[in-house]
């Protein structure tokens, strides 16, 4: 059911796997899209293989506020009518276990994955609510819902990112505004796993061997759904997982008798 298209999709992390998938899906429908990445070239290569739409780089850090303000700011009138915010840009670093990772990668997933989202949601909700529409879906993850070992701060950062979805919707009662978590487990196909083992590909792909990962598409089908239910529909959360994964039992740890 395609019963409401939005005019203008704002996708952070637009330059990696599940960003320039829910950039095919929304240009299919013909939406004006703004890529957002720190790497133009990406993004450069991405609008030019899309279905014709109209679309506008911005090229940040999320991390840094001031940039992110500027692009906000600075949108051209065709694109300032952001009705949908899809706030995708985020990583995991390192599964090693918590007393022995990098401060530095905790630092960089909560500014990334959690600073970096607050901001572009605060950016765009004054404009929505002045307009009186509008839809923020996060991309949010099975590890917010789940922890285990080595996800630490990964998982915590999407526990905020899922908590901080439902709070918005309590703020916006009243209003037309959407907000949406969207919850994926195990997908191949992007830069995740590149990312977390630090450009070790032989570690990357360990993560998906013998399994049959989610791919990018199966999470933007999940979101343009979403964004295109009757205005009425909120989906406050949606968690999709392969069928080769699921939830395990809880761990004890048994002292050797
Ligand atoms: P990719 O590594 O392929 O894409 C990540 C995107 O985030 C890139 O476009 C990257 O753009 C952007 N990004 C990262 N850091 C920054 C930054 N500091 N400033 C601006 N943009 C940034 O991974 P995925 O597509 O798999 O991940 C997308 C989202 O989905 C993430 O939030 C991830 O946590 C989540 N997720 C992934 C799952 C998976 O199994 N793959 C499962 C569940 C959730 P650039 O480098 O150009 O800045
Ligand atoms: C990515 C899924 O299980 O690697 O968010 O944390 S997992």
């Amino acid at each position: 059911m395609t019963a409401h298209v939005p005019q203008v999709v704002f996708i952070t992390g637009a330059s990696g796997g599940f960003g320039a998938a829910i950039a095919y899906r929304f240009a299919a429908l013909g939406c004006r899209l703004v890529l957002a990445g720190r790497r133009a070239e990406r993004l450069q290569a991405l609008a030019a293989g899309l279905p014709p739409v109209p679309t506008h780089a911005v090229v940040f850090d999320i991390r840094d506020p001031a940039a992110v303000t500027r692009a906000f700011e600075s949108l051209p009138a065709d694109f300032a009518g952001v009705e949908v915010l899809v706030n995708n840009a985020g990583l995991a670093l390192g599964n090693g276990p918590a007393q022995q990772a990098a401060l530095a990668d905790w630092d960089q997933m909560i500014d990334t994955n959690i600073r970096g989202l607050v901001t572009a949601t605060r950016l765009a909700l004054p404009a929505m609510i002045a307009r009186g529409r509008g839809h923020i879906i996060n991309i949010g993850s099975t590890a917010g819902n789940y922890p285990y070992p080595g996800g630490h701060v990964y998982c915590a950062s999407k526990a905020f990112v899922k908590q901080f979805s439902l709070a918005l919707r309590a703020d916006l009662l009243g209003t037309p505004i959407r907000v949406t978590n969207i919850e994926p487990g195990l997908v191949g196909g992007t830069g995740f796993s590149a990312v977390r083992f630090k450009g070790d590909q032989d570690r990357a792909a360990q993560v998906y061997a013998g399994t049959t990962p989610l791919l990018p598409e199966d999470v933007a089908e999940s979101v343009v759904w979403c964004a295109t239910l009757p205005l009425r529909v909120n989906i406050n959360r949606i968690e999709l997982m392969p069928v080769s994964q699921a939830s395990g039992p809880l761990a004890v740890h048994r002292a050797v008798q």
